[in-house]
């Protein structure tokens, strides 16, 4: 990718990271995780992994006896328990438990295994529901939640409590980083528990397939959401392994939002769905606006590279491909 901050940073030697790492990626095989596991291996660095089955995360001891015995450079968290406003609504306890249950296990666990290197990954979703936007580090405790993914803000908001008590207590230099809503290849798609982004491709595409005239849609329509590919977020994690070593959060967004109305619009367009849309107001809305002030990210350099639009019609494609349709 010519031009790209997150490059010319892995170029250049870095104190925090050897320039051929070992790095573990805790849940490599979801969105985030993968798009790291291409991101970090095109860099030059070597991957480890463990399947869910030859490693459950939640395990504590294990995970410690693993990291040990794999002695890694670095650790990435990217494995969590995720989904979309109605299963964040309707499973609060999964949400709750298993990401706790995971942050406590791998980052207590990186660091009795004496690892140097760690980044957390969280969501925008930690920031208080009527935050000032966009919304900046600093805005993190300022206010009471969005009830509909409180349980999993709150495990998100414990593990960089967690991340940065290492810090503050050992001198670790572990960091967190807060992606807005991410979409890209190797996403759920499932119209239950998805993002929206996945869910309005697949309803679109099934509509335009079985020659239906109407999609309806959840909420009102009128929250603003900001995407941000799965991509340009490796790009920002292989900079801030690199480049950043200090206690707040950093915001990982594109810096630019639009409304659910209007997302549905440039969906309808690449999936060639031509009927009508209607909105099921009796599902949740979820916060109105989640804009994130990325500037201390783009301070160091980094831009996003994939265009909303583009990036859309290549997961579009990636999805028809997987799913045979
Ligand atoms: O992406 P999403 O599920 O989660 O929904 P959040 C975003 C908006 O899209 C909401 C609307 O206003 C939904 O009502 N929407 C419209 C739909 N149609 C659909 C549909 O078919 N499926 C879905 N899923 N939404 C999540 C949090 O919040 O964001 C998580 O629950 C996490 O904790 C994640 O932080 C990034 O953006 O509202």
């Amino acid at each position: 990718m010519p031009g790209c901050p997150g490059i010319i940073q892995a170029m250049t030697a870095s104190p925090l990271l050897p320039d051929r790492a070992r790095i573990f990626v805790a849940g490599h095989r979801g969105l985030v995780g993968s798009a790291l596991t291409r991101r970090l291996t095109a860099d030059g660095h070597e991957v480890l992994t463990r399947t869910r089955d030859e490693l459950d995360l939640r395990d504590a001891p294990r995970t410690a006896a693993v990291l040990k015995e794999l002695r890694p450079d670095a650790v990435v968290l990217a494995a969590a328990k995720v989904g979309g406003i109605l299963a964040n609504s309707t499973y609060p306890v999964q949400f709750i438990e298993e990401n706790l249950q995971i942050q406590l296990s791998v980052v207590a666990g990186a660091h009795a295994a004496g690892v140097p290197r760690l980044l957390f990954l969280g969501s925008s979703c930690i920031y208080p529901k009527l935050a000032p936007q966009p919304i900046s580090e600093d805005a993190l405790l300022g206010g009471p939640l969005e009830p509909t993914n409180r349980a999993y803000a709150l495990a998100k908001i414990a593990g960089i409590v967690q991340v940065q008590s290492y810090r503050q207590q050992y001198g670790a230099p572990y960091i967190s980083a807060m992606p807005t809503n991410l979409y890209g290849p190797g996403d759920n798609f499932d119209p239950q528990t998805s993002h929206v982004l996945p869910a309005l491709i697949r309803k679109f595409h099934e509509a335009r397939a079985e020659r239906r005239d109407e999609v309806v849609l959840w909420g009102s329509g009128t929250p603003r959401r900001e995407f941000l590919h799965v991509d340009d977020l490796a790009s920002a994690c292989a900079l801030l392994l690199r480049a950043y070593d200090a206690d707040e959060p950093v915001n990982v967004g594109c810096g630019t939002d639009l409304t659910i109305r209007e997302l549905a619009a440039v969906v309808a367009e690449v999936t060639g769905f031509t009927g009508r849309i209607g909105w099921d107001t009796g599902k949740p809305d979820g916060t109105p606006r989640k804009l994130l002030d990325v500037s201390r990210l783009t301070a160091l350099g980094w831009r996003p590279a994939i265009p909303l639009r583009d990036g859309i019609a290549a997961t579009y494609a990636h999805w028809r491909a997987a799913a045979g349709v």
